[in-house]
């Protein structure tokens, strides 16, 4: 290796190492600009590129010295580039921000948060009692066959319930809309044997006028309990039990006579008047008793319809109304609201309200 080479190396790295380069790094205003600085004080026809080229024609001794220097200032620009990288960057994010016209103090808006439906959270915490007392939940299609809805229940062909002004039937099939949860029991039974507790909670329909209390399409939480010596009296505290957790400790219930087809005896079963507490308003007609639900002993019919020996086993069914009981609790006076679904409604029942 020349002492001339040498001259000509330490000549390169003296203009290098001058304001030549590091002048238009720091001063480029644009990420475009600072590549073209970049390319001029690094790139492969730069200065530097030709200094760490030529190292390789130096004496072992002259190279000791020499590479760390142009080492160094190679690590130099490229932390320089860097940093003018960053501020071009952090320049142009306050400038776009600065054009958005943001305020970043603002508070976040909260995210929306949805509810369960008043009806659904009435049904919720009927079943929830149920639960608690040992039942299981099914379910069930909402279409059904005559059988599941009607003969299996008692209910005789020629019963006005069968009849077109109450059941809405599909057209040209021997197909309807469930008009009650009862065919869920009937499917229960049918796939398992006693003893058995089940609720069948869901949407059921009937051909009905429209009204504040009358809805085409409203919900049941139907129950049913099969076993060895089940009577009258399991039914009483069942159901007791079930209002008083309803509708507070101090509710009293009544049970009067009624008739279904699918449970002889029947009754109605009334709870005290949970605005009056019994004493007489306008809500329950002045008798301080409200009807809840209806309920009574399966009739042998549905259990042989299901092949159980009615004989051997007993039990008793129940059908509550979820509507009324929810426009009841929540002082809603027209059940149309349920299904209506303006938001303004719907956001007045946190569900805690239960
Ligand atoms: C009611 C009232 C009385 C009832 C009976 C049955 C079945 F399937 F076990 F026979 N399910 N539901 C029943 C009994 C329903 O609703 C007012």
């Amino acid at each position: 290796m020349s002492p001339v080479k040498r001259a000509d190396l330490e000549a390169v790295y003296a203009r290098l190492s001058g304001p030549l380069f590091r002048g238009p790094i720091a001063s480029a205003r644009t990420v475009e600009e600072l590549e073209a600085a970049r390319v001029e004080a690094l790139g492969r026809k730069s200065g530097l590129t030709e200094l760490l080229k030529g190292l390789k024609d130096l004496s072992l001794d002259e190279k000791r010295e020499f590479a760390p220097k142009v080492q160094a200032l190679k690590a130099e620009f490229e932390a320089l580039v860097e940093k003018r990288r960053a501020e071009l960057e952090a320049a142009a994010d306050e400038a776009s921000l600065q054009s958005l016209d943001l305020d970043l103090s603002l508070p976040a808006l909260a995210p929306a948060r949805g509810r369960r439906h008043p009806l659904a959270q009435t049904l919720d915490e009927m079943a929830a009692i149920f639960g608690l007392m040992g039942y299981s939940w099914a379910e069930g299609p909402l279409v059904e066959d005559e059988r599941h809805n009607f003969e299996a229940l008692n209910i005789p062909e020629h019963h006005a319930a069968r009849d077109l002004q109450d059941t809405f039937y599909l057209q040209d099939m021997p197909l309807l809309l469930r008009t009650h949860t009862s065919p869920v029991q009937i499917r229960t039974m049918e796939s398992v044997r006693p003893p058995l507790r089940v609720i069948c909670p869901g949407r059921v329909f009937r051909h009905e006028a429209v009204d504040a209390t009358h809805s085409a399409v409203f919900h049941q939480v139907e129950g049913l309990a099969v076993d060895k010596g089940i009577t009258f009296a399991d039914l009483k505290g069942t159901l007791q039990t079930f209002l008083q957790r309803l509708f507070g400790p101090k509710t009293k219930t009544r049970f009067l006579p009624s008739y279904y087809p699918f449970t002889e005896p029947s009754a109605d079963v009334y709870a005290s008047c949970i605005f009056c507490s019994g004493s007489g308003c306008p809500i329950c007609k002045r008798t301080g008793w409200i009807e809840i639900m209806g309920a009574g002993m399966v009739h042998p019919n549905v259990f042989k319809a299901v092949d159980y020996d009615p004989e051997v086993w007993s039990g008793f069914a129940f059908g509550i109304g979820v509507d009324r009981v929810a426009m009841l609790r929540l002082g809603v006076p027209d059940l149309r609201l349920f299904y209506e679904n303006d938001l303004r409604f719907l956001k007045q029942f946190d569900e805690s309200l239960l």
